[in-house]
């Protein structure tokens, strides 16, 4: 079989031979290279002409968790089956980003750095892990694995998705009516929602508000989800303590952007889960095999929910 990979990361050569190694049977070519009628895709944030030049394409893979941009791009061919990376090595990275952010805000590092900063010497009173509740935002694959691997901790855990779940010792709560009673539980909120129509501009001013007073923000899926003046206002007039955010509506954040130096902000550049070469071709590669011989393959993105 065929296989077209497209990629602007400068590990394209990479990519390639994971692919070739993974899958020794296809022939696998590089974009804007089109040497053959290509049976599969393996994109990242393609052009247009990428889809013009490719026809008869089986499946299109994309080559991250979250398929906002790809969705996005008019020319993608409608009734070919999209498919996203599950996992692929991303979930230990986000567990190890979310638990550094969620136990610096719940040790209260930022306010110990001010301290030093001040050159304070001040021990302040102990928080009680039972009163600080961590609210996953999004309880899919990558929330339910951080949420898995803070359990450890006892926080008091709980889950928003959009259908309902069932994952002890999580409490789960579903749909927008009850977006709120889980805002008001969560101490820590980690967004782990993908960009659709129904998540971009989610967390406004209105449900920021509807976190406890000295709550923090975590942002590690799409940096539309959140309302960027909005944040800026909550965590000004004290209501939020700090965000740590890694995901940003324009990336790289352009210079003079307010995250930049806001005292409350912490900004990493889209680093909590980086996409792993071999994992993620070694993926694609089974369920390329899958399809090959008509079987089912999980990971199937639906169109008309955007993730
Ligand atoms: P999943 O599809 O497995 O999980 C998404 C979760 O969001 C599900 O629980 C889903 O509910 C819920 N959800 C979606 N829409 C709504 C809605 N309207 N109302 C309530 N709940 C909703 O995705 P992943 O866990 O694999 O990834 C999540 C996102 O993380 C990605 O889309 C991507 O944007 C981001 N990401 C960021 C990375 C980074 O480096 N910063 C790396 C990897 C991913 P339900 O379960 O009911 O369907
Ligand atoms: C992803 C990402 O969606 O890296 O996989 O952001």
């Amino acid at each position: 079989m065929r296989i077209l990979l497209q990629t602007s990361s400068a590990n394209a050569g990479e990519w390639r031979a994971a692919l070739a190694a993974a899958l020794p049977e296809a022939e696998v070519a590089l974009w804007p290279e089109v040497p053959f009628a290509v049976d599969y895709l393996a994109v990242w944030k393609p052009a247009p002409e990428l889809f013009r030049a490719t026809p008869a394409v089986k499946a299109v893979f994309n080559l991250g968790a979250g398929v906002d941009a790809l969705l996005q791009v008019p020319t993608l061919p409608a009734g070919v089956p999209v498919i996203r990376l599950e996992d692929a090595g991303m979930a230990d990275q986000m567990v190890e980003y979310v638990t550094l952010a969620v136990l610096a805000a719940f040790r209260e590092q930022g306010a110990y750095a001010g301290q030093q900063r001040e050159g304070r010497w001040r021990q302040r009173p102990r928080l009680r892990r039972e009163d600080f509740g961590i609210g996953l935002l999004g309880f899919g694959v990558l929330g339910q694995t951080v949420a898995a691997a803070l359990a450890r901790f006892g926080f008091p855990l709980a889950g928003w998705s959009r259908g309902r779940k069932a994952v002890a010792p999580v409490r789960c709560f579903a749909g927008a009516a009850e977006l709120p009673a889980f805002l008001a539980r969560s101490q820590a909120l980690v967004c782990l929602l993908p960009s659709t129509p129904d998540t971009r501009g989610l967390l406004d001013r209105t449900r920021l508000l509807r976190l406890p007073r000295g709550a923090h923000l975590v942002n590690v899926a799409r940096g539309d989800i959140v309302v960027d003046a909005d944040l800026v206002g909550v965590l000004d007039d004290g209501h939020l303590a700090s965000a740590t955010l890694d995901v940003f509506r324009e990336e790289p954040l352009p210079p003079g952007h307010p995250f930049w130096h806001h005292p409350r902000i912490t900004v990493t550049p889209h680093v909590s889960a980086v996409t792993l070469v071999d994992d993620s071709a070694a993926q694609i590669a089974a369920k390329i095999r899958r399809l090959e011989q008509g079987l089912p393959v999980t990971g199937i993105v639906d169109r008309e929910r955007g993730y």
